[in-house]
């Protein structure tokens, strides 16, 4: 497709993850209704200095594994403007109370959702930033993550950071959206997966947001898929698609009751991506639930140099019997994912974000990003000190609201932007 192309060198496309720092208001506040993990850690207490480090620790052996690494930074916390726009004044319920607070930023797979230059009509990369309407503490996020996308993307031959669709669509970005290829910096058929509504828990990725992202990016109509999540799932918890398939270029790991329709589903990708590849976990070897409360999906699916794939899971996934007991099958086995890796993401896992959760995806040339939302080990090793000096070591539900607790957080996120040299963004 792709007239009008800006880019020629599409050898120099790689895929990069950026995960999201923790930020130091990291907080349980039980916010995110139909989140099974956020509900049931409402209220306790929260350890933001681990959080972040738990995340550094992820991204340093992502960057270890595939040499390139990226990074997107906790948002300004406690948000004034919404304060303000809620009238607190101590009568409102701690949920309200808490919105302002949430670094919910940190979970970047709800960012945005990115289609690179291969798959778009006049080569670019673009980015449109998620409303997440459907949830307050989440609405709040879009605005200050689109400027610091235009910072990070800011090179306009290359990439075109769209605003989000109108609130009217729920949008929750990368978290509903796949992308199959041969290659990372060749083609691809990009997948939307949206939810209807009507069920016991919100539906939030509406199926015209998807269809206008994508009109937006300027995809063509034969390399889309939109496809409707099984609503047994979302009633189950798995709020976000991300929660029960992953998708790496030739490959979707997927829970058989991932899809409202699992075979036609499979069908409907095979017309555009014939060479598709299913890794479909059975219910009878893990349930629904199991799938949910280990998040085996909300996996990091990653290509390494030598070709192979490895799933990088939570640390939960080794410890329950059905997934692990699947995961060794799988490894022995002469699949695709030849390696399953736990890692410890568990302060984030308590507020329902895994491994995958915490990174968005950009197919882009690394030379055309910012550098400074580029991790490298000497960069890792500043933002660690930042962490552990200025991050709060744990959070309680009281301190929410508290005068002293918003400067010293307003502080480390401050401290963290001079380390990076992103005052910009303050
Ligand atoms: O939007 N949790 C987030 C988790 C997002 C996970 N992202 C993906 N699946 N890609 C959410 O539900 C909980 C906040 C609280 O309860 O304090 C929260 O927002």
């Amino acid at each position: 497709m792709a007239q009008n192309r800006t880019l020629s060198d599409t050898t120099a496309l790689t895929e990069i993850n950026f995960d999201g720092l923790v930020g130091p208001s990291h907080n349980y506040a039980g916010l995110s209704l139909g989140n099974i993990a956020s509900a049931s850690h409402k209220g306790d207490p929260s350890y933001p200095r681990a959080a972040a480090l738990q995340g550094v620790a992820k991204m340093r052996r992502s960057f270890t594994a595939l040499g390139v690494q990226g990074f997107l930074l906790p948002l300004p916390r406690p948000n004034g403007a919404l304060q303000d726009a809620l009238h607190l004044d101590g009568s409102e319920a701690a949920a309200l109370r808490a919105a302002p607070w949430s670094a919910s930023s940190m979970w970047t797979a709800n960012a945005a959702t990115v289609s690179p230059a291969p798959d778009t009509a006049d080569g670019k990369c673009h980015l449109t930033p998620a409303n997440l309407i459907t949830m307050l503490h989440r609405a709040q996020e879009w605005e200050d993550t689109k400027a610091q996308l235009e910072v990070a993307f800011g090179d306009k031959h290359h990439f075109t950071v769209h605003d989000a669709v109108p609130s009217t669509f729920g949008d929750e970005g990368a978290a509903n959206h796949g992308r199959f290829c041969e290659s990372h910096g060749g083609e691809g058929v990009e997948l939307f997966v949206y939810g209807s509504l009507g069920g016991k828990f919100p539906a939030r990725q509406h199926e015209q947001a998807s269809r206008l992202v994508a009109r937006g990016h300027g995809l063509a109509p034969d390399k889309c898929v939109f496809i409707e999540q099984n609503p047994a799932a979302i009633e189950a918890g798995a709020f976000h698609n991300d929660v029960v398939s992953v998708v790496n270029q030739r490959v979707l790991f997927t829970h058989q009751e991932a899809f409202a329709d699992q075979q036609g589903a499979y069908d409907a990708i095979r017309a555009k991506f014939p060479a598709l590849q299913v890794v479909e976990v059975p219910s009878s070897a893990v349930t629904m639930a199991e799938a949910i409360r280990t998040y085996l999906f909300n996996a990091q699916l990653i290509t390494l140099p030598d070709g192979t794939m490895n799933l990088i899971v939570p640390e939960e996934c080794r410890e329950s019997p059905s997934v692990w007991a699947y995961c060794e099958e799988m490894m022995a086995s002469n699949g695709p994912i030849r390696k399953v890796v736990p890692v410890d993401v568990r302060q984030s896992m308590a507020n329902g974000g895994g491994p995958a959760c915490l990174r968005l995806r950009v197919v882009c040339d690394p030379a055309t990003v910012d550098p400074r939302f580029l991790l490298d080990e000497a960069k890792a090793d500043r933002i660690e000190k930042v962490i552990v000096a200025a991050w709060p070591e744990q959070i309680d539900p009281s301190d929410i609201g508290s005068k002293v607790l918003a400067k010293d957080v307003i502080a480390a996120r401050f401290t963290l932007l001079e380390a990076l040299e992103l005052q910009s963004l303050a």
